[in-house]
């Protein structure tokens, strides 16, 4: 028995440590034998809120210049772009027409991020979460690596998921959320009250993947800290936490070590470490995106392959839907209609 993987994440700005630790590394560490890994650059989640259109496409490339870096293998793993499979837009209307409305107005995402936008806020931004479901549920995955920021939204696919499948027979995997507590929840080093996240202002906020190793130092000296001058995993104290949260994250020890480690030592000395061990960490990945961010038309080549394989799970899926469902009448051969049209 294979265990389907999906994830997905937006080509909405530079990807961050948060997105590493909380996401890509343990996208990278599942491509195992026994694991079908689908791998999403969701670009249609991306324009829920306003892009600049002419960096939206390089943005796409950039990411999957940055996922290739980082270790996924598009010989083992399906690595697309969203758009490029037009059964997420379909499934998501599908899907929209038997979520109840109430059910997305308690998404704290959706709340946070309309309030941020006011007047802009779009209706896509608010059926966000079940073009989210349909990505999971088109591919009938049964594990979705994310943060701990995306566990609602799982939820509400899983909640889809089961009413489809109460209204109109068993049809869906419910997914489960696979979320490492190590690395989870990232916090902005500007302001440890938020997530570090690709689309908050200020330069001091995210350490950004390619990042120079200068600029990794700079951004961690200047971290919010506090006035107490101890190192520990103290919640109440969200700074330092996060400081230690990334240097458990990238060096794998345990809390108690860490702890030792830093006991009686100042936070300069706690950041110069915590800088050390993310531009360590970061080197390959760093040296590997040089050389596929030289070549486009690969990154490309790349992409569409990862499309040309989920093409006809996603087609599969959304026929029973719609057969479940009653929709439609006799399919259109789309080849054939091309066919048919290039010869008038
Ligand atoms: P945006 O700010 O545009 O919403 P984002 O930085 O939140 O973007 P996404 O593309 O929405 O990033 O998320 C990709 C993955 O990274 C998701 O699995 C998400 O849970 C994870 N992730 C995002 N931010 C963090 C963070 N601060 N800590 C840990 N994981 C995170
Ligand atoms: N909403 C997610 C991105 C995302 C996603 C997905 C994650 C879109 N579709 C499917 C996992 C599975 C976010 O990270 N903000």
């Amino acid at each position: 028995m294979t265990t389907r993987i999906f994830s997905g994440i937006q080509p909405s700005g530079d990807l961050h440590i948060g997105n590493y630790l909380g996401a890509v590394r343990h996208w990278v560490a599942l491509q195992q034998p026994g694991a079908e890994c689908f791998y999403c650059i969701v670009d249609l989640h991306a324009i829920t809120v306003p892009q600049e259109p002419a960096r939206l496409r390089a943005r796409t490339r950039e990411v999957l210049a940055i996922l290739l870096a980082a270790g996924i293998d598009p010989s083992r793993s399906t690595l697309f772009a969203q758009s490029q499979v037009p059964r997420h837009t379909e499934l998501a209307w599908l899907l929209n027409c038997i979520t109840p409305y109430g059910w997305l107005g308690r998404m704290t995402q959706f709340k946070g991020k309309s309030a941020a936008q006011r007047e802009q806020v779009t209706a896509g931004l608010f059926a966000y979460p079940v073009l989210m479901a349909a990505d999971i549920l088109l591919y009938r995955a049964d594990q979705v690596p994310v943060g701990e920021d995306q566990q609602q939204h799982l939820e509400l696919a899983r909640d889809i998921a089961a009413r489809f499948n109460r209204l109109h027979g068993e049809t869906f995997t419910l997914p489960e959320p696979r979320v490492t507590p190590a690395g989870a929840r990232i916090r902005g080093l500007d302001d440890p009250a938020k997530k570090m996240s690709k689309s908050a202002a200020g330069s001091g906020h995210a350490i950004n993947l390619l990042d120079p190793p200068e600029v990794i130092r700079r951004k961690f000296q200047r971290a919010t800290t506090d006035s107490l001058a101890d190192a520990r995993f103290d919640e109440r104290r969200p700074g330092v936490f996060n400081l230690l949260a990334i240097y458990e994250a990238f060096t794998g020890e345990s809390r108690e070590a860490i702890e030792a480690r830093f006991a009686g030592k100042g936070y300069g000395e706690l950041k110069r470490a915590v800088a050390d061990v993310t531009v360590e960490a970061l080197r390959p990945l760093r040296e590997r995106h040089a050389t596929y961010a030289q070549d486009p038309a690969q990154l490309d080549a790349i992409a569409r392959l990862g499309a040309e394989k989920a093409l006809p799970i996603a087609e599969a899926t959304v026929s029973a839907v719609k057969e479940r469902m009653d929709v439609g009448l006799a399919a259109v051969n789309t080849d054939e209609r091309v066919r048919r049209n290039r010869a008038v």
